[in-house]
């Protein structure tokens, strides 16, 4: 079978750009409906999850810091969320600050059954994507990544629109196991065009977020427009489940005073992250600073 670009697939189906209200939750829709959609489906829209206004500062930050990068693919690059910063912030710290402050901290909490969550910092990626032609392909995060990771939240720094930058796509229902892939864990274009047509390629207006699966088949999409694209990608777990092998950088959050916030931290000596963390500080509420866990 030829292969599909993706704005060619768009053309031929632009319904996979319509919203898909059972798979879109707002605040009021409750943090349990989305956590429960998202283990039927493999993804969820969460809108005006964090506050608009605070993403452009976040944006431009993570800008100046690819300017300054002494070079850069085409595609563009991928960062440990700590190594991004220019003088004024740490644009990951700040994302993440707003994230514990949002109502989508309950949908996590949802998704993993507890209060007491590790955020594994050392599978958080800080994107910046230069929007390609791209031909049709997808991956499971299970692949890629340690399979006992059990979701990405998936949050861009200012609105994505398809066809005008590079996104994400959807490809739910999301199978169970784990997919026949090919070298490079692409499930291969031949699984894409199967199921495009029930697929979700999703605007985010600043603030809003998807959440997806370990397991839901997804893809950067590309329309070579060369625009630029900056977004975080979060991975987290409930705390008691987390294999320490995992854990290093990572936080702890815990509620406190009924609020989630920063209980501990482990960071090994070598890892160049102590201003991220310290940008941190703001929902920290440790008894003995950023005591490493062992
Ligand atoms: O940001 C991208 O283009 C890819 C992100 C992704 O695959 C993920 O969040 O799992
Ligand atoms: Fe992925």
């Amino acid at each position: 079978m030829q292969n599909k670009y993706f704005d060619e697939l768009l053309a031929a189906f632009p319904e996979v750009q319509r919203d898909r209200h059972g798979l879109t939750f707002s605040q009021s829709a409750g943090a349990a409906r989305a956590a429960r959609t998202l283990s039927e489906a493999g993804v969820v829209m969460l809108r005006e999850a964090l506050p608009a206004d605070a993403l452009p500062s976040c944006h431009q930050s993570f800008e100046r810091f690819t300017r300054s990068l002494p070079r850069e693919a085409e595609s563009g690059s991928w960062h440990s969320p700590w190594l991004v910063h220019d003088d004024a912030m740490c644009p990951a710290a700040v994302i993440l600050t707003n994230l514990l402050r949002s109502w989508a901290w309950n949908v996590v909490e949802e998704l993993c059954g507890s209060t007491e969550i590790a955020v594994l910092l050392a599978f958080c990626v800080a994107r910046h994507a230069i929007d390609m032609r791209l031909g049709a392909g997808a991956h499971q995060d299970a692949k890629g990544l340690p399979a006992e990771l059990p979701f990405s939240l998936w949050v861009p720094l200012h609105a994505v629109t398809p066809l005008r930058n590079s996104g994400l796509g959807f490809l739910p229902p999301s199978p169970h196991q784990l997919l026949p892939a090919l070298p490079n864990n692409d499930v291969g274009s031949e699984y894409v065009l199967d199921h495009f047509a029930e697929g979700w390629v999703p605007s985010y207006a600043a603030g809003d977020l998807t959440i997806h699966s370990s397991l839901l088949p997804h893809f950067t999409t590309g329309y070579g427009t060369g625009s630029d694209r900056f977004s975080l990608e979060v991975r987290a777990m409930a705390a008691r489940d987390a294999d320490p092998k995992l854990q290093d950088p990572a936080i702890y959050v815990a509620r406190r005073h009924g609020q989630p916030a920063i209980v501990g931290a482990q960071c090994s000596p070598g890892i160049p992250a102590d201003r991220f963390l310290a940008e941190l500080s703001g929902v920290f509420s440790g008894d003995r600073g950023f005591a490493a866990r062992s």
